[in-house]
């Protein structure tokens, strides 16, 4: 083996990486990863929230409310959001939402 070319697992000390999230090492580098719902900042090693509701992750038919880490879609007042549909809710909805959601548990 050539040690003069080996590679150096950066991610073995965070003194090194400095990565907020996750250290990912590669061949002579290393990248920073973060979770699900955060993007790397331009720093490259801290995680910053994704605002959904600017991206095409975006599949909300009517509003869309950014959370940190993820999204929500909000309907219009005096509906309910059940999946990703809003519908008009009454005793009687609830009840059937209620029936499925038994149901399918
Ligand atoms: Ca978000």
């Amino acid at each position: 083996m050539n040690y003069l070319f080996a590679d150096v697992d950066e991610c073995s000390d965070i003194e090194v990486h400095g990565c907020a999230f996750r250290c990912h090492n590669m061949p002579g580098t290393y990248v920073c990863t973060c979770p699900y719902g955060y993007e790397l900042s331009h720093d490259g090693r801290h995680c910053v929230d994704v605002d959904e509701c600017t991206t095409p992750a975006n599949n909300c038919r009517f509003a869309c409310k950014n959370l940190i880490g993820s999204f929500i879609c909000i309907c219009p007042e005096g509906q309910l959001l059940y999946c990703v549909l809003c519908i008009y809710y009454t005793v009687n909805v609830i009840i059937i939402i209620i029936i499925v959601i038994v149901t399918v548990l």
